[in-house]
């Protein structure tokens, strides 16, 4: 059978091109069982015209969709869009797991998969290619006539060393890599331990049963890297994991074996609580050389209360203060317009940012996530504007939430500002840069800089 898989990555900020792990890994397990898969990455504004023509030259058999929340609303036009085709469609990520209703919902869209694909795809496509019935598949929903049939899931993944390596080769990989300042992306884990209350994991940790974190084994992951290094230009690596930090043991294991056949400068994710002193060293020895940490609020109560984010702000002072003392870059994540936030209490993510003074700082506007607790609060408070959920704009800079305590223009102002408030009187490159890249500007700016952006970036860091 043949598998168009299409990845829509509209109207997202930043100019660097993305891998999809989740079709990747769709694609080597219907590959290694005999099946064809394209891929069709949608990038930049609206424009079906490409996809139309991949499947005109394709010829899929199935159209499999990948979703965050963010793209549903371009999903729906696609899938109006090649309704024409009549081909067999799909659609799975984090925003169909935790939106069940969609299915029944969405126009021209056959079935959903909630949860993890592999298995439930090769099944459906292996019983699609026989003309068997399609309705009892675990984690695949199917809407026939009008009625749907819905399905249990089967258990997470117990051993992710089992999966083929996801495959590269279903797009351009090395243009990927270049487009992110030479820097090849790789997951070493599935899942998150922990509940902050925006974030999906916490719905899709209760999707199956069984283990929801798990890790590839060091031998696994540094094969993978190695096989990507031998067959692309790369000149660093990024873990892109949740968290790559929770296992101390993991961590050591991985550090000796990557300084030893690896060698190249890496980055990952982590969280203040699992950092320690030994772990940053032994990571900087190995050639990490920077950790990026979600600081994402920086009012304690607000954090802890709201999000669900225990940590204190001396354990988050504490853990920077130790990473520059071993030497290593740091980078926070932030976000801004949360519900219940005021413009006083983004104020605390404003000082506590320019106290630490991370080599960079990453704002967003907070997004609501369906099957997330503040989602649901969100709901229970009405403060999403139903009428805005269509509109276009580019992700995360613009907020469909009305608060009444921190009306959307102040929302917007504070992002806007951000970087330049946390950098201003410190450093005047990264404040006058952040404050080019977040102006009105700024979007126009990334793309005529493109060709520019790695210098800029060593500019604005070093
Ligand atoms: C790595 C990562 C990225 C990377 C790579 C993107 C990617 N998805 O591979 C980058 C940095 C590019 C990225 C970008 C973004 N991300 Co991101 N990302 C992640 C992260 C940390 C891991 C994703 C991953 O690889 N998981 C492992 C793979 C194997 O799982 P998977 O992708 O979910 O795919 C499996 C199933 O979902 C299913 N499946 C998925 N698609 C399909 C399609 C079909 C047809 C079928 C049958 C099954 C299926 O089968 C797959 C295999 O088991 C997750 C957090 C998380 N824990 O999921 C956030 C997450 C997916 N990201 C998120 C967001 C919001 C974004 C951005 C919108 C941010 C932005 N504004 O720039 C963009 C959107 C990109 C896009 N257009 O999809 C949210 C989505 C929440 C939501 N409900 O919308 C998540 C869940 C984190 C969160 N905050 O909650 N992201
Ligand atoms: S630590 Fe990060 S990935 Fe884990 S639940 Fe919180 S926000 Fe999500």
């Amino acid at each position: 059978m043949k598998i168009l898989f299409v990845y829509p990555d509209i109207n997202i900020r930043g100019g660097a091109l993305s891998y999809h792990y989740g079709l990747g890994s769709l694609s080597s397990v219907l590959k290694k069982n005999g099946h064809q898969t394209a891929l069709q990455y949608m990038y930049g504004s609206y424009n079906p015209k490409p996809l139309m023509q991949k499947i005109e030259e394709f010829k899929p058999d199935i159209i499999g969709i990948t979703a965050v929340s963010f793209q549903y609303k371009f999903i729906k036009r696609i899938l109006k869009d090649i309704s024409g085709y009549g081909i067999f469609t799909i659609c799975g990520g984090p925003h169909i797991s935790l939106s069940q209703y969609e299915l029944e919902r969405t126009e021209n869209l056959d079935a959903i998969c909630i949860g993890e694909g592999e298995f439930a795809l090769l099944e459906l496509v292996n019983a699609l290619e026989k003309n068997e019935d399609i309705t009892h598949i675990r984690n695949i929903w199917v809407k026939k006539d009008g009625k749907i049939f819905s399905n249990p899931c089967r258990p997470f993944i117990e051993d992710i060393d089992k999966l083929p390596f996801v495959d590269r080769e279903l797009i351009d990989f090395q243009e990927i890599i270049y487009s992110d300042y030479d820097r090849a992306e790789f997951m070493a884990s599935r899942g998150c331990p922990y509940s902050c209350t925006y974030c999906s994991n916490v719905g899709l940790r209760k999707i199956s049963e069984g283990k929801y974190v798990r890790f590839r084994s060091v031998e696994s992951i540094i094969a993978e890297i190695k096989d990507v290094i031998t067959r692309y230009k790369v000149k660093s690596i990024y873990l892109n994991d949740d968290v790559f930090t929770i296992n101390k043991e993991y961590v050591a294991a991985f550090c000796k074996m990557y300084k030893e056949e690896i060698g190249y400068p890496f980055e990952i994710n982590t969280r203040v609580e699992n950092l320690t002193f030994g772990m940053l060293q032994m990571l900087k020895d190995a050639g990490c050389y920077r950790i990026a940490m979600g600081l994402e609020q920086g009012d304690e109560k607000f954090r802890k209360e709201i999000l669900n984010r225990p940590m204190s702000n001396s354990k988050i002072e504490e853990a920077f203060i130790m990473a520059k003392k071993v030497g290593l870059m740091t980078k926070t994540f932030n976000i801004v317009g949360f519900p219940f936030e005021t413009a006083d209490i983004h104020m605390g993510t404003v000082n506590l940012n320019r106290k630490i003074q991370p080599s960079s700082a990453v704002i967003y506007v907070y997004e609501p996530y369906p099957g997330t607790p503040l989602y649901d609060m969100c709901i229970e408070n009405n403060f999403i504007e139903k009428e805005r959920e269509n509109e276009e704009f580019i992700s995360r800079t613009d907020t469909i939430l009305k608060l009444p305590m921190f009306p959307r223009e102040d929302i917007i102002k504070c992002y806007k500002r951000f970087s330049w408030r946390i950098y201003r009187g410190k450093s005047f490159k990264r404040a006058f840069l952040f404050k080019l890249y977040y102006s009105k500007y700024g979007e126009i700016l990334i793309k005529l800089m493109a060709p520019f952006k790695k210098k800029i970036q060593k500019f604005a860091v070093k």
